[in-house]
């Protein structure tokens, strides 16, 4: 390490007086952002992000989307080239996979906060900053923006997909004894350190079974999971990816994975590395 290296690194240290403990000024937070067919949406949400208080990277993993998404993103790049990333796969391969692909690219890299959320506006911006707040600040390993710890906070989905969400998430809680109110959230926030635990390549459904595999997992793990209330809006732009396929994964799933809890030993916690 030269000297200038040694000096922007120590500038972003400080020793605090609890527990001497030394915690990092400046956090890197990666938004990992899957598309397929988001080019309504793609431009905005990325400037939306931006536009927050605290400083967000992003990592758009685009399937081929034959909209043109992945060109704007590129367009994008040239403006932002050093905050706004891209991952292009050749078809459409699903959310599951897209996000493994972009958590393996972040611990590749030194991200302390890794983020899920949706192109499409379902998901506010604005909330990434109370994510991380969750998990920065009140002991969260994984922060989970929730649809249902205050009500039902669903905006313009037919009652009959609200209904249907709200019951599948109380039976992922059932069966698998997860105290989770929203278990089919995909706006997280992990701390680096649980991405680093769970055994990536061991995740394998896709859809909405891949969300509760991941909090199943974590949980397992013995992490701290805490969820934050949020309201979820339905897109207004572009097309839905939702099939029954997702869904049916999702049911039967959710009891191959309490019957292999039984089995398998999950591994133990990373520490934090700011605590080292
Ligand atoms: N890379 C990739 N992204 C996907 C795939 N399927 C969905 N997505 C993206 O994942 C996010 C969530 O998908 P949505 O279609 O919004 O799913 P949903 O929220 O359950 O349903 P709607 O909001 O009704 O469309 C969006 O950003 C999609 O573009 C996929 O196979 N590959
Ligand atoms: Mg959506």
């Amino acid at each position: 390490m030269n000297l200038v290296e040694g000096l922007v690194k120590m500038s972003c240290f400080k020793i605090f007086n609890d527990n001497s403990a030394i915690y990092k000024i400046m956090d890197k937070n990666l938004v990992i952002i899957p598309t397929y067919n988001e080019k309504e949406n793609i431009e905005k949400i990325i400037r939306a992000i931006f536009s927050q208080k605290i400083a967000f990277e992003v990592l758009v993993i685009d399937d081929g989307s034959p909209d043109g998404t992945a060109a704007i993103v590129k367009k994008l790049q040239q403006e932002f080239p050093e905050t706004v990333h891209l991952l292009e796969r050749p078809g459409k391969l699903g959310l599951g996979t897209a996000y493994i692909t972009g958590f393996k690219w972040a611990l590749e890299r030194d991200y302390d906060y890794i983020f899920e959320m949706d192109a499409d506006f379902s998901h506010n911006p604005a909330d990434l900053v109370r994510l991380h707040h969750a998990c920065s600040k009140e002991g969260a390993d994984l922060a989970i923006g929730s649809r249902y710890i205050s009500g039902v906070n669903v905006v313009n989905w037919p009652m009959g997909r609200v209904l249907m969400s709200y019951f599948a998430s109380k039976y992922v809680r059932f069966v698998l004894g997860m105290k989770v109110a929203d278990t089919t959230a995909g706006f997280k926030c992990y701390k680096r350190k649980v991405l680093e635990t769970i055994e990536l390549d061991k995740i394998r459904f896709k859809g909405y079974a891949f969300q509760v595999e991941m909090k199943f997992t974590a949980y397992k793990c013995g992490f701290k999971l805490k969820e934050v209330p949020i309201i979820f809006i339905n897109r207004v732009a572009g097309v839905s990816k939702m099939s029954g396929g997702i869904f049916n994964e999702a049911f039967l799933g959710v009891i191959k994975l309490k019957i292999e809890s039984w089995f398998r030993k999950y591994p133990t916690p990373k520490t934090d590395p700011e605590l080292k």
